[in-house]
This record gives C-alpha cells, sequence and structure tokens, in this order.
C-alpha cells in the first residue's frame, strides 16, 4: 500500500475501520485471544482473508501471557510494535505480568483489549450475556496504567485513526514500551460506510545529542582515570550501538561487566569483557561509566569508594519508572547512549593521554579476561561427567551446538556467561520486571519474525510451567514455528529456597531441611507435554548423552521442521 497517498477504503464498521488502518501503518500481526467483545474483530479479519488482504495477520494464541510474550519476542528482534488483542478485563489480567515485562524492558506494542458493552440494550453490540456486566470496570486503562505508556479508549468511527496514530507515537517514543487501547463492542460494531486513511507522519524523535561541553567534561574526567570500569545492561536493545560502546572501552582501555544484561551488550569474547558480576571490581575503581543499567552492583555487597566518580549513560539516566533507585550519578548523559560513547571515543582519542598508561591497563585486561574465560571453560569441563548435570555443563553444550544462525534465551534457563556471544541479537534474557514463563513465547516471536534462524529456548522446569506450555507449543504447531526448548529440570524452585537460605541462614527452614512452597515434585515427563503436539521428546540424565541428544533434538527442529523439547535433569545454578 502507498502510505503516502490518502485514500478512501469501504468498511461496513468500525472494526473494519480500526483493522484497516492498522493494515495502512504496517502492522503485520495481530495476536489475539477473543471472546464475546471480538465479534466485529473476528468478522473484519475474516473480510481481508476472503478479499486477500494479507496482514495484519490474525495468530490465535491460547493464554493472553504468550500473545503478548510473542508481541515482545517480534519487537526485541525488529524494533516493530505488533498488536495484541485480549478479552477485556480478564484477559487484561492474564497479559498483566508479560505486560509488565514488556514495559520494563521499554518493548513497543499496542496492547488492547475489548471493553465490556456500554449499553445495556438498544445499540448493536450492546450487552447480551451476563458476564457483560460483571466484567465491566470503572477505569479499565488504569489496571495496567503503570505500566503501559499511555492508554485509551476508542469512542467512535472518527476517531480510528487518529487514535491508532497516537498509540504508535507514544509505543515508540522515549522510552519505549506498551500501550493499551480498549475497544467497546459497540463502538467496534458502529455501522461506518468509508474510512480515509492518510499518511503516518509521526516519525520517530530524533537521536538527541549531549553537548560539546558536557562531551568535553566527561572526557577529561576519563581521562583522569587510573582504574575505570565500564558496566552495562540493556545497552544492546540497540544491535548498532555494540560497536559503540567496544569502541569507547578500547579508547578508555577499561575492563566491560554485564551483569544481568537480557541482550548481548557488549561481546563476551572481547578481551576486555571480565564477567557478569561487577562487585570483585567497583571497590577498587575510580571512575565507573554505568551505561543503560538498571542495577550496576547491589549495594548491601559492596559500593564504589567515595571519592570515586560515577557516569550514568541512559536515555534515561533517572530511570524515571523505577521508584526507588539511589546510585551515585555524578555526571548524567541522556539521550542516544551510542551517540554519546562514540562522541566520548573521539574526545579520547584527539586528547592528550599518557599512551604507556593506558596500554599496560589494557594488557593487565586482557589478562584478567583470559582468566575469568579460562575459569568458565574449567568449570564446565570439570562437570562434563556429574550427574545431575551441571547448568555450566548444559550451557557449554548448547555453546558448540550453536551456530551463527542461533538465537539462544534463557527463561531462568542458562546463564549468558558460558555462551561465547559476539553478535548482537545472538541471545536474549528475562526483563527487570522478572516475570517468568515469556521465553518460549518470546521465541515463538522472534522464529516468526526470523524463520531463517534457529531458536533454542531454555527455562528451569519451574519456568517452563510458568510459559503455558501446552498454549506455546499449540502455537509453535499450528503457525509452523518450530523451536527446541530445554527445560533444566531440578524439581524444585530452587531461586525460592536460595533466596530463604540467605534472608534465614539459622532457620526452620533450613535447620529442618524442610523448604515447603519449593519443590516440584513428582516432576512431570516434561517431554511427553510437545508429543501431544507432534513434537519430539527426550529426557536427558547422562551428561555425556547430552550432546548427542541435542544434535537429534536440533536436526528434528531443522530438518523436519517440528519442535522438540529436552528435559535435561539438572543441578541447581
Ligand atoms: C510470574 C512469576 N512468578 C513467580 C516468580 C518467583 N520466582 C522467581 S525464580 C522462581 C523459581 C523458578 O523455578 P525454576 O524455573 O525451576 O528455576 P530454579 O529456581 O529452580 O533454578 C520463582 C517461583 C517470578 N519471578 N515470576
Amino acid at each position: 500500500m502507498d502510505s503516502h497517498r490518502t485514500i478512501t477504503v469501504p468498511v461496513e464498521n468500525v472494526g473494519q475501520a480500526y483493522l484497516e488502518i492498522l493494515r495502512a501503518r504496517g502492522i503485520k500481526y495481530f495476536f489475539g485471544n477473543s471472546g464475546t467483545d471480538f465479534g466485529p474483530v473476528i468478522d473484519g479479519l475474516a473480510r481481508f482473508a476472503a478479499e486477500k488482504k494479507e496482514f495484519p495477520k490474525p495468530i490465535t494464541v491460547p493464554h493472553e501471557f504468550v500473545a503478548v510474550s510473542m508481541a515482545q519476542g517480534y519487537a526485541m528482534i525488529t524494533g516493530e510494535p505488533q498488536v495484541v488483542m485480549v478479552h477485556v478485563i480478564v484477559g487484561t489480567g492474564n497479559a498483566s505480568a508479560a505486560v509488565m515485562n514488556a514495559s520494563r524492558l521499554n518493548v513497543p506494542m499496542i496492547f488492547s483489549a475489548g471493553r465490556t458493552p456500554l449499553t445495556e440494550e438498544g445499540m448493536r453490540g450492546s450487552r447480551s450475556n451476563f458476564i457483560h456486566w460483571g466484567q465491566e470496570s470503572f477505569d479499565q486503562g488504569s489496571l495496567l496504567r503503570e505500566f503501559t505508556r499511555w492508554d485509551y479508549e476508542l469512542r467512535n468511527g472518527d476517531q480510528v485513526e487518529a487514535v491508532v496514530d497516537r498509540a504508535l507515537e507514544m509505543a515508540l517514543g522515549n522510552p519505549q514500551g506498551p500501550v493499551y487501547l480498549t475497544l467497546p463492542r459497540e463502538v467496534l460494531a458502529q455501522k461506518m460506510d468509508s474510512v480515509t486513511i492518510h499518511p503516518f507522519r509521526k516519525n520517530q524523535t530524533e537521536a538527541l545529542r549531549p553537548s560539546d561541553e558536557s562531551i568535553e567534561r566527561t572526557a577529561e574526567v576519563l581521562r583522569g582515570a587510573a582504574n575505570p570500569l565500564i558496566i552495562t545492561g540493556r545497552l544492546g536493545s540497540d544491535p548498532a550501538a555494540l560497536s559503540a560502546l567496544v569502541g569507547f572501552a578500547e579508547a578508555l582501555a577499561a575492563p566491560v561487566v554485564t551483569p544481568a544484561s537480557p541482550f548481548v551488550s557488549f561481546p563476551n569474547t572481547h578481551d576486555f569483557h571480565v564477567g557478569v558480576n561487577s562487585a570483585p571490581y567497583i571497590k577498587d575503581a575510580d571512575v565507573i561509566v554505568v551505561v543503560e543499567c538498571d542495577v550496576p552492583w547491589y549495594p548491601s555487597q559492596g559500593k564504589p569508594p567515595e571519592n570515586s566518580k560515577v557516569i550514568q549513560i541512559a536515555r534515561d539516566p533517572n530511570y524515571s519508572d523505577i521508584p526507588i533507585r539511589n546510585f551515585p550519578k555524578d555526571i548524567s548523559i541522556g539521550g542516544d547512549p551510542k551517540l554519546a560513547l562514540q562522541l566520548l571515543t573521539e574526545a579520547l582519542k584527539n586528547g592528550p593521554r599518557n599512551e604507556k598508561s593506558v596500554a599496560e591497563r589494557a594488557e593487565r585486561i586482557r589478562a584478567k579476561h583470559q582468566q575469568y574465560r579460562d575459569g568458565l571453560k574449567q568449570r564446565a569441563e570439570k562437570s562434563g561427567r556429574e550427574r545431575p548435570v551441571s547448568h555450566a555443563w548444559l550451557a557449554h553444550c548448547v555453546d558448540q551446538v550453536r551456530d551463527r544462525d542461533t538465537i539462544v534465551l534463557s527463561d531462568h534457563g542458562i546463564g549468558n556467561e558460558m555462551l561465547n556471544l559476539s553478535e548482537p541479537e545472538s541471545y536474549f534474557g528475562g526483563s527487570p520486571a522478572g516475570g517468568l514463563g515469556w521465553g518460549i513465547g518470546g521465541g515463538l516471536g522472534i522464529k516468526l519474525a526470523r524463520p531463517e534462524k534457529t531458536v533454542i529456548v531454555t527455562a528451569g522446569d519451574g519456568t517452563y510451567m510458568f510459559n503455558n506450555p501446552t498454549a506455546c507449543h499449540f502455537v509453535s504447531q499450528a503457525y509452523e514455528l518450530p523451536l527446541l526448548t530445554i527445560v533444566c529440570n531440578n524439581a524444585i524452585w530452587h531461586s525460592s529456597k536460595a533466596a530463604t537460605q540467605q534472608v534465614l541462614p539459622d532457620g526452620w527452614a533450613q535447620s529442618t531441611g524442610n523448604f515447603p512452597l519449593c519443590e516440584l515434585s513428582p516432576s512431570p515427563r516434561y517431554e511427553k507435554i510437545v508429543a501431544a503436539h507432534d513434537g519430539y521428546g527426550e529426557m536427558v540424565d547422562d551428561p555425556q548423552q547430552l550432546l548427542p541428544a541435542l544434535t537429534r533434538a536440533l536436526k528434528v527442529v531443522k530438518e523436519e521442521k517440528r519442535q522438540a523439547v529436552l528435559n535435561v535433569i539438572c543441578g541447581t545454578h
């Protein structure tokens, strides 16, 4: 469709007008979990199918959490927002943890829900079922207002274009994130003859560039650093930012730590990457550059020296959506972090510096990196014959079967340390909101966007259950999106047990060896669940059989185009 021309499209109702505008705006997928509120949408999509209008393509997702996670995965790899629609307040409730995930990760999407019919009688679409009374809410938008960038209710057909364009503008705004649109049934059902669609004129904001003065002042501080440290978390959500950080770290000659990073924000194969835990480094650092990182260190475990300088570089260096976050910020640079890093790199290269001491520092960092990577490798290899299978060995084996076209997701599964990650978009982890169960849905969204890629999802056994596996395996089969899911099965919510031990080391649970609300036994044969969806499943408890099992499962995924699950009997993290 020519998006530079104003067009008028014949429609029969507001629901069809809404779909036409989504189509004109390039929305490819409509992830839906329907109910009595959906009539005009279902009917409109049927009209699209009859008229061979391919997009937005409806994807039936039998759990709302999975639908939002699919939109999240799709947007994480493409940057493009898609549409999710769920059933009124109850669908919103089921989706809410996934919306929180997307919100804290700044993932754009139009999350929408029907609104129960407003009128008790008299209009097309008025209430016709007892639930239409019970499903009304005084303020439906408030259900997710804290975790959406904008919410609105569609009130009439004339406004459809304005509402969709505003929703897209806000989802792709700064910061990006989900928006929430509610759609009352009578409004969708209202008769309408045509919809006029104008060119889309809501381009994204140009990247903000820090002033020369602030770059020079910051570069001055960096030049004076004897022991600088860089900590980054979410920078890799912009894949182009990776090379900017590499250039900056090399110009500064500083080690890089990537705690809890849901993206490849710095290649861990680079000579300057020294781990995912900043604690060993911050005590001695005199200048710390924090780049897009919610939690650069745990204050309870150690802090940088009082006289150190902390430079925070982020789109929003105040991290305004987090109620309490009190990391120091001696210099604060907002706007596009990639630009700031590039400008600082130039300033460092062009300014005066002691080449000899910088080169010596770089040598020390290289040695640290080597020692760190060797340690990881040894740890994995040492545990190669241990039963239950160690996470280190599992990750090491996944790394062996990975190629450049493989994307690994971890939903509380294997850590990213053991994988040799040099490329952006080769690994995705969970949101800072910590809503478990997004991984398989996220993997399905990624596979939808990048069918040529091999997608491996790793998840704890508890987390596999949070994924609503039947809903995920259904979508995988129905839409031919084969993935390999690895269940790291330790038959416990180990994280809950470990947190109890940490808070109450001498408590009742520890001394009696009884951890209520943590055990997950008897452990189900997880590999059999996927068989109900024509998938391939295998249980692996012998570490030496892991590589052959991974190879078999990937063959099924790649060649037979069927999904696979490996139920790996694991130890704890
Ligand atoms: C939706 C959701 N519910 C509960 C939690 C709390 N939680 C964090 S880790 C965890 C245990 C997950 O178990 P499993 O996947 O088996 O991994 P393990 O901790 O055993 O390594 C739980 C319940 C959460 N983060 N998200």
